[in-house]
């Protein structure tokens, strides 16, 4: 679908196809092989990521809709008035619900989300439900620098809500410097509603992983499924497997897509070699301790003002200020 005939507001930053056809290039001549996890989201990536978040083992989804259920108005309470939500990666946006349902009269929301399809969805439920909130809906990549829509009035302040553990799909450098951008942008007296993973057992962080129905598997190889339409590359998806680990030492899964044979890729005019058992790394999702966390955070200019779990204690949603 094109962007233009959703009538979505886009900021010219957002990746087109020749910087798509650069991005892959880049990252399958690196060593080892790379590809950038926001690739996962066209429509049909996002779609099966929302069937991730329903799959029995994957727990985020889980624990953290339980944590909004639970403590969605002190949350609410914590942000105060005349808040002014921007939300990053909103994708479907179904815990922004619980959180605006205890929200007065917010200033505005405005998701911010790189993939037009679940972007206007999302616009379009969320206008059913709450029918005097402003949506101002921004379809950009949320790591670059955003031009956020003129709010109708002038909030008190602007929060920057960040679900999902999302802030785990990017390594320690790169996560301080999100955070740092984020810092920027909600100004002095904003602030960050952030969901964190937690460290916990192996066993369970990787069976979310890697769920009997094969639907993470799914979504990893989506990702070269995007490319042989978009870029009209070659990719045999029978010949790559998903695999995701976690490494213990980084406190991270690991996912990569992992060549079953010896083979080549023609993408563009470039052609890849791949040996057997070479893999792609596609995404790594972090997991913290509340320390690990707090740390990461002072380290953006960042304090962690609240904490709040959910009742299995295996996710935290927190509160950043400067
Ligand atoms: C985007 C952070 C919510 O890393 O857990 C889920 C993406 N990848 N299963 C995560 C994902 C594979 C997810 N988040």
């Amino acid at each position: 679908m094109n962007i233009r005939a959703l009538d979505l507001p886009t900021d010219a930053r957002t990746p087109s196809a020749g910087g798509l056809l650069e991005t892959v290039r880049r990252g399958l001549r690196a060593q080892p092989k790379r590809l950038p996890s926001w690739l996962f989201y066209d429509a049909q990536g996002s779609a099966l990521f929302e069937r991730i978040c329903g799959q029995p083992e994957y727990y985020l989804t889980r624990c953290e809709v339980a944590l909004m259920r639970e403590h969605a108005a002190s949350i609410a309470d914590t942000l105060g008035v005349d808040v002014r939500l921007v939300e990053y990666g909103s994708g479907s946006a179904t815990k922004t619900r619980l959180l605006l349902e205890h929200m007065a009269a917010p200033v505005s929301y405005v998701p911010v989300e790189i993939s037009p399809e679940p972007l206007q969805q999302s616009v379009r439920r969320l206008g059913e439900h709450f029918p005097h909130l402003p949506v101002q809906p921004l379809c950009a990549d949320f790591t670059r620098p955003l031009r956020l829509p003129i709010p109708p009035r002038a909030p008190r302040r602007t929060v920057l809500y960040f679900p999902g553990s999302t802030i785990g799909n990017f390594d320690t450098r790169e996560a301080i410097a999100l955070l740092r951008k984020m810092r920027a942008e909600m100004g002095d007296n904003g602030g960050i509603l952030i969901g964190a993973d937690l460290k916990k057992d192996t066993a369970l962080i990787e069976a979310a992983y890697n769920d009997a129905a094969g639907i993470t598997a799914a979504f990893t190889l989506n990702m070269l499924a995007r490319l042989n339409r978009e870029l009209g590359s070659d990719f045999d998806l029978a010949a790559f497997s998903h695999r995701a680990h976690y490494n213990a030492l980084a406190g991270r899964i690991e996912t990569s897509l992992v060549s079953q044979r010896e083979q080549k890729v023609h993408v563009g005019r470039s052609q890849i070699a791949f040996g057997k058992d070479e893999a792609i790394r596609v995404e790594v999702s972090c997991k913290y301790s509340l320390e690990d966390f707090a740390a990461l955070a002072g380290k953006a200019g960042l304090e962690v003002l609240r904490v709040w779990l959910d009742p299995e204690r295996m996710f935290s949603v927190q509160y950043l200020v400067r």
